[in-house]
């Protein structure tokens, strides 16, 4: 489909087709530019971009997500507020890669994705790392995964402008099938935890609730300036240096309660995470229903980024026999993950559907997240 796409629109073959994924975070929310822990794992659900190198230093975007003609940028003048809407992000890429000094002399790239978009599940990181992937092998640059990564994070932060952490990136490029990736933000030191849920009778549904509340881009930016704000009155280079045990005292020095709720969320979700990977490396899986659960009452009351919609799946999964449910991604509105028993599944899909219903909302989107690969060639 890619590749026949490809042919229509640019009369020729490409040279290779490559795949990354979108992400389910599964616990560590908002702490990546804290410095802090995530566990995202990769959905199957991929952007995948076919590919031909340029001599002319033109870079040439179609994608089938878009209907609209070929965009045609010239590399030599890209600078940030110089591609509109989703070519921004693979305009970003190929910006940052010449930044580091990368030379890039064009590309032919048509994009196919089934991520779905504005669901909180990293459809732009997905669209940046595989055209990273892409670029790094076509023009053999030799790139390993945490420096795509880091350009694909420069790309979003500086040539879109969206403030975002490096976990998406970082996910898209590195996960693995069956495994959650335990990350490390502060030097992108990894652990691959092995998470197969349907071997032992479980499944993560996620809960798209199809709603994007208008204020979640300067709510983001909004957070990321608090927990900066707390770290240099707390006298640490990032809120990832408060351990947990010493949270109390690091609260007893803020005086101001927006920051001391920051805090506290990123602490104990840090906290959080490490008690999920204990947990799912002691084999304990359903042991970590709890702790997500908990992550969700942080974000709900400590970070304030949850919305009305997101509570509703929340509370109906537990309700409905869920063994823990959270919100997950960057907030006010995308999607919700709850951890059941195979035979609940459809106990807890119905349940979710029905509150939607009595209250209104647009029908939610339901689905079994099964971790997929991270980026690679597939062609
Ligand atoms: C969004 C951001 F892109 C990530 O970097 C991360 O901060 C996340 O929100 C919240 O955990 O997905």
């Amino acid at each position: 489909m890619t590749q026949s796409e490809f042919r229509r629109v640019y009369q020729a073959d490409p040279e290779g087709v490559w795949a990354a994924p979108g992400r389910v975070n599964l616990i560590g929310e908002h702490t990546d530019y804290n410095d802090g822990f995530v566990m995202p794992f990769a959905l199957p659900h991929t952007t995948t971009a076919a590919v031909s190198r340029r001599t002319d230093g033109l870079l040439r975007l179609h994608s089938s997500n878009a209907p609209a003609p070929v965009a045609e940028l010239r590399i030599a003048d890209l600078e940030p507020g110089t591609a509109d809407g989703w070519t921004g992000y693979p305009a970003g890429v190929l910006w940052a890669l010449r930044g580091a000094g990368h030379h890039i002399t064009g590309a032919d790239i048509h994009y196919d994705s089934t991520v779905p978009v504005g669901a909180g599940l990293s459809s732009s990181a997905a669209l940046e790392v595989v055209t990273a992937l892409a670029l790094s092998d076509l023009y053999e640059l030799g790139l390993q995964r945490w420096q795509l990564a880091r350009l694909c994070q420069r790309a979003e932060n500086v040539f879109v402008g969206a403030p975002t952490g490096i976990m998406d990136q970082t996910a898209s490029a590195c996960c693995q099938p069956g495994h959650a990736l335990y990350l490390d933000t502060r030097d992108l030191s990894q652990r691959q935890i092995p998470f197969d849920l349907a071997a032992e009778g479980l499944r993560l549904l996620v809960v798209d609730t199809r709603v994007k509340h208008a204020h979640s881009d300067g709510a983001y930016g909004e957070r990321r300036r608090g927990c900066e704000e707390a770290a240099a009155a707390l006298g640490v280079v990032a809120l990832r240096d408060i351990p947990h045990d010493e949270l109390d005292a690091a609260l007893g020095r803020l005086a101001d309660d927006g920051l001391r709720r920051l805090v506290r969320h990123i602490v104990t979700e840090n906290h959080r995470v490490e008690q999920v990977v204990e947990r799912l490396e002691a084999g304990d899986t359903r042991a970590i229903g709890p702790v997500l659960t908990a992550g969700h009452a942080s974000l709900r009351d400590d970070f304030r980024i949850s919305c009305a919609e997101l509570d509703l799946a929340v509370e109906t999964a537990l309700s409905s026999g869920a063994l823990g449910a959270r919100m997950t991604g960057g907030g006010f509105g995308g999607s919700a993950i709850a951890l059941v028993e195979d035979a609940a599944t459809d106990k807890v899909t119905e349940a979710i559907t029905g509150a939607f219903a009595a209250e209104n909302h647009l029908a939610p989107r339901v689905f079994t997240a099964v971790p997929g690969a991270g980026a690679r060639r597939i062609d």
